[in-house]
């Protein structure tokens, strides 16, 4: 019988690609998609139609332990999250009940439906993964950072994360659950949501290339990050569950980049000059910016036999070519309509 996953934030980016790499997998891919109507759940369903939907919320208990009765899944991947560092400024609260108390919601579900309460010797044999991220590390203590590294999140989203982390260490260590963690750092790809800065540059300079706009507005150009591919990162993810022991890994490519490198060869991969359109608006600067993030992948690489595949200049030059034809072609990436 095939093997069955469930999927939170089937609609999202890694979502999809997740989706994707275990429908290749040969699993039977369920995901949980909210509300009445979502429009993203059409756009997902029109990229994977194998996958199938159960309807429940990160925000309501009851909904997960409906849904994991019903799939009786064998891994369960959370993904779902409020993830847009300034928006977590802007609605701290919905935040950490999403992003934060989400993951224990999600964590009880599996508990009660494996029959697993407290001092039982029984342990679940439902694998759980949770998307941890490089933003609990914040004000960095030490570069590149490990499994090891302590955290300073610096953005309310960066507290929940940190939260759900260690509630999944706890439920391991309090429960025997095979429940792990993957610190993954950046990663993007043409499905990016267009708020995160990768996506809003390779869009700026399609719509710049094609007569569409003729500035493109940006904060903090020298942030810097590891950026990777997100279609890379979610075998990390399936590899972790398949490991005979539940650990948590730090997942990235060990390369740093500046957004005013990421903004050079985004201009350049079209042919065009960044000094002349980006214009610098300290009103997108953050209350708390993370200066630099940069992963060390070692053990990944080692335990899992991962290692990206994608680098940064394939990246940006794969997201602007998608950019370029997605609009050339009358797509709407404001309005979800389509994904590559
Ligand atoms: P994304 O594109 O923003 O997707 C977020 C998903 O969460 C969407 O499917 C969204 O569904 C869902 N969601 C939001 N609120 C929900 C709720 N109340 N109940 C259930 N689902 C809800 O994010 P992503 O880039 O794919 O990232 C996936 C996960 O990895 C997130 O947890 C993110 O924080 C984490 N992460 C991402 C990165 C990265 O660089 N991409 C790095 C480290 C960690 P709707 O369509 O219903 O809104
Ligand atoms: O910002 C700077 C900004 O929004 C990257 C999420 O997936 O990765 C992501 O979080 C950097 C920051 O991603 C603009 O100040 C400059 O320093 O693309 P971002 P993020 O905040 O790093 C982590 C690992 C996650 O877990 C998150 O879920 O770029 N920046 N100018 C800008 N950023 C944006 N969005 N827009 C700008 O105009």
């Amino acid at each position: 019988m095939a093997r069955r996953a469930l999927i939170t934030g089937i609609t999202g980016q890694d979502g999809s690609y997740l989706a994707e790499h275990l429908l290749n997998e040969g699993y039977e891919v369920w995901g949980l998609a909210r509300g009445q109507a979502n429009p993203r759940v059409s756009r997902m369903r029109k990229l994977l139609a194998d996958v199938r939907i159960a309807r429940g919320d990160l925000l309501d208990q009851g909904s997960l332990i409906s849904a994991v009765e019903k799939v009786q899944p064998d891994e369960v991947y959370n993904l779902g999250a409020i993830s847009f560092v300034p928006m977590s400024w802007e609605q701290a609260e919905l935040t950490a009940e999403v992003t934060g108390m989400g993951v224990l919601r999600m964590l009880e579900a599996i508990r009660v439906c494996s029959g697993i309460s407290r001092g039982s010797a029984t342990s679940a044999q439902i694998r759980f993964y949770q998307a941890s991220s490089s933003e609990m590390f914040g004000q960095v203590s030490e570069t590149p950072q490990t499994e090891r590294t302590s955290f300073h999140p610096r953005s309310p989203y960066g507290v929940a994360k940190a939260y759900g982390h260690f509630l999944t260490q706890n439920y391991r260590e309090s429960y025997g659950m095979y429940a792990v963690s993957g610190i993954l750092f950046n990663h993007e790809s043409p499905r990016r949501g267009a708020e995160f800065v990768t996506r809003k540059v390779s869009l700026g300079v399609a719509r710049i290339k094609l007569g569409m706009a003729t500035e493109l507005r940006l904060g903090n150009l020298e942030a810097r990050r590891d950026w990777g591919f997100a279609g890379d990162y979610v075998r990390a993810m399936h590899l972790m569950l398949q490991a005979a022991t539940p650990e948590d890994y730090v997942i990235g490519t060990g390369r740093m980049k500046s957004v005013r490198e990421l903004v050079e060869a985004a201009f350049s991969a079209a042919g065009l000059d960044w000094e002349q359109y980006v214009v610098c608006d300290s009103a997108l600067h953050r209350p708390a910016e993370v200066d630099l993030l940069c992963a060390d992948p070692k053990k990944a690489r080692v335990q899992l036999g991962w290692e990206p595949t994608v680098s940064f200049d394939e990246l940006v030059a794969m997201m602007v070519e998608s950019d370029l034809r997605l609009l050339s072609e009358g797509g709407d990436p404001d309005q979800d309509s389509s994904w590559p």
